[in-house]
């Protein structure tokens, strides 16, 4: 019980947080994508700032260039003592929740976009603040293509 409320509580300090930023209209519809001819690329990757013991986000576009699905079986960043891939849902009485994608399974020749209000890439116990103009490594693992690290800048949302 004690861990439910836990977890409450944290999603709800979660959203004040991230409900000061939901303007995520931006390029959305404008982009235009290449899809590899093969694996995974990642693309438009940034962080949100964060406070340490806090979290952070990291949105991306993922590019399964691949004619099969893929699926992510690890996230690490060494920044952050736990990293999860988070849905957001809306949880039937006016909030929106979040919760983790346990395995999350990219189809073959499609474009996944995570940003504000959608998929992410939750950093969480930072281990030291995020600033905008820092950057984020981000180590991604899947079953076919492999490791995967990138780097996100630091921004704040919209800008
Ligand atoms: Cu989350």
């Amino acid at each position: 019980m004690k861990n439910v409320l836990k977890y409450l509580a944290l999603i709800f300090i979660t959203l004040l947080v991230f409900s000061c930023a939901s303007d995520d209209s931006d390029q959305a519809g404008n982009i235009t994508y290449e899809l590899p001819d093969n694996g995974i690329a990642i693309e438009n990757a940034w962080a949100r700032p964060g406070r340490i013991n806090g979290v952070s986000a990291v949105y991306l576009d993922l590019l399964n260039g691949s004619t099969e699905s893929d699926t992510l079986i690890e996230l690490s960043a060494p920044v952050a003592g736990l990293v999860e891939l988070h849905e957001t849902f809306d949880r039937g009485d006016g909030m929106m929740g979040m919760r983790q994608v346990e395995e999350p399974v990219f189809p073959g020749r499609e474009v996944t976009v995570m940003k504000p209000g959608g998929l992410h890439i939750m950093l969480m116990q930072l281990i030291q603040p995020l600033n905008e103009g820092d950057e984020v490594t981000l180590t991604l693992n899947f079953t076919e293509a492999g490791e995967i690290t990138i780097t996100a800048p630091v921004r704040s949302p919209g800008q």
